[in-house]
C-alpha cells in the first residue's frame, strides 16, 4: 500500500525513452531506475526489481504480463500517451494495479494533425512544396488538385475526445462528418454507423482515430476501401493496427481509392518500401502529440499521476479497466 512520501524511500522504474520532465520531476525520496528498452530489462537485479512499486512508461514500449509479473511488489503504471494497446491493462486488473495514460491534454494537438493531413493529401501540398523547391514554378503552374475538401463527406472511425475535436474542426470548413463506433457517442448528433462498411459506402472520406488492440485490429479492410471509392482518402492518427496495410497499399495501387494521410504504421518506425514509393500518400512519423508544449503537458501528467498515487491520493487519469477503489 501507498504511504508516506515525504518518509519514505520509493523505488520507480522508469521505462522507455529518456524524458527531462519525467526524469527531473520526482522528489528525493523516489528511487528511480532508468531502462529505456525491453531488451535492456534483464539487467535489472532480483532485489531492485522486488522493490519496484511504480512504473513509468515513457513511450510505446511493450509493458506485457511478462513483463509486469517480473515487478511482484508494483502497484501502478503510469503510462505516456492517451492509447495504450502497448500495456497488459488485463494483466493489471487481474493483479490489483492500477495504469493511468494522458488522455485530454493532447486531444486539440492531435486534431490538428489529422485535419492538417486530410488538407495536405487532399490538396497535395508534398508535391506543391517539391515543385517550388525544385525551381519548377517559373517554368510552370502546378498542376489543379482532383481532390478537394468542397466536395467530401467524412466519416469518422471513432468519435471520442479526439474524434469529437476533429469533427468540430470539419464543421467549420463545412465538410459533412459521419461516424462509426460501436455504440452512439453521448452528445453527438451526427449520424451514427453501428455498421462500418455500410458507412464507407455512404463517405468517400475515412478519419480513424479509434484506440489500437485486438478488437480494432484490421477493422479498416478490402471490402471497407472497395466501399469507400475511387474518390476514397484514408486518414490514420489512430494506431496502424487498424488498418489492413497490405490491402491499402494494393487499394491506392489499383486506384480502388485515391489517397492516404498516415501518421501511424503496423509496424513503426518500419515503414513498407511500397508505401514510400507511393506518390498518393503523405506520410508522417508518428507526430500527433509532437509538439513540445504537448508532450511536456503529457510527460507531467505521467509524474503527477506517479506523485498522487504514492501521496495516498487518487490519480488524475486512471484508464477504465483499472477504475479506483477507496481513494
Ligand atoms: P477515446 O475518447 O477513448 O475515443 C475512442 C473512440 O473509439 C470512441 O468513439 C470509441 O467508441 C471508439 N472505439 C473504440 N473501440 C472501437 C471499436 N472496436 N470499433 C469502433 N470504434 C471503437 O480516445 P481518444 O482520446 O479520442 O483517443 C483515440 C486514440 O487515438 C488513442 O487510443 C490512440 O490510439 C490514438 N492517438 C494517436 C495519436 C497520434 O499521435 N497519432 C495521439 C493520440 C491518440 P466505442 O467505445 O463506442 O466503440
Ligand atoms: C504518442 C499517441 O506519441 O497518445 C497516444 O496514444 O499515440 C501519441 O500521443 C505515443 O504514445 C508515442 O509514445
Amino acid at each position: 500500500m501507498a504511504g508516506n512520501a515525504a518518509q519514505e524511500k520509493i523505488d520507480v522504474l522508469i521505462y522507455g525513452p529518456s524524458k527531462p520532465v519525467i526524469d527531473g520531476g520526482f522528489p528525493a525520496n523516489f528511487v528511480l531506475h532508468k531502462f529505456q528498452k525491453q531488451s535492456d530489462l534483464s539487467q535489472i537485479s532480483p532485489d531492485v526489481a522486488a522493490r519496484i512499486r511504480g512504473i513509468a512508461v515513457t513511450g510505446l514500449v511493450p509493458t506485457d504480463a511478462a513483463m509486469l509479473g517480473s515487478f511482484p511488489k508494483v502497484e501502478i503504471v503510469s503510462s505516456f500517451g492517451v492509447g495504450y494497446d502497448h500495456v497488459d491493462a488485463k494483466y493489471a486488473a487481474g493483479h490489483d494495479i492500477i495504469v493511468t495514460n494522458t488522455p485530454d491534454v493532447l486531444t486539440e494537438e492531435v486534431a490538428d494533425v489529422a485535419l492538417g493531413l486530410l488538407i495536405a493529401t487532399a490538396r497535395e501540398f508534398i508535391p506543391a512544396d517539391r515543385f517550388v523547391r525544385a525551381g519548377e514554378w517559373s517554368k510552370k503552374g502546378f498542376p489543379l488538385s482532383p481532390g478537394s475538401l468542397r466536395d467530401r463527406k467524412v466519416g469518422m472511425v471513432g468519435m471520442g475526445r479526439i474524434g469529437q475535436a476533429i469533427a468540430r474542426r470539419l464543421d467549420a470548413s463545412l465538410v459533412p462528418v459521419v461516424y462509426h463506433s460501436r455504440n452512439p457517442a453521448k452528445g453527438v448528433s451526427y449520424k451514427h454507423y453501428p455498421n462500418l462498411a455500410e458507412m464507407a459506402k455512404d463517405v468517400d472520406t475515412l478519419i480513424i482515430i479509434t484506440p489500437g488492440g485486438p478488437s480494432t485490429a484490421k477493422i479498416v479492410n478490402a471490402e471497407v476501401l472497395k466501399a469507400l471509392g475511387p474518390r476514397g482518402i484514408v486518414v490514420n492518427v489512430a494506431r496502424g493496427s487498424v488498418i489492413d496495410e497490405p490491402a491499402l497499399i494494393s487499394a491506392l495501387k489499383d486506384g480502388t481509392i485515391m489517397a492516404a494521410g498516415l501518421d501511424v504504421f503496423a509496424n513503426e518506425p518500419n515503414v513498407p518500401e511500397e508505401l514510400r514509393a507511393l506518390q498518393n500518400v503523405v506520410l508522417l512519423p508518428h507526430i500527433g502529440s509532437a509538439s513540445v508544449s504537448t508532450r511536456n503537458a503529457m510527460d507531467q501528467l505521467v509524474v503527477d499521476n506517479l506523485k498522487l498515487w504514492f501521496e495516498g491520493k487518487a490519480p488524475l487519469t486512471p484508464i477504465a479497466e483499472t477504475p479506483l477503489k477507496g481513494r
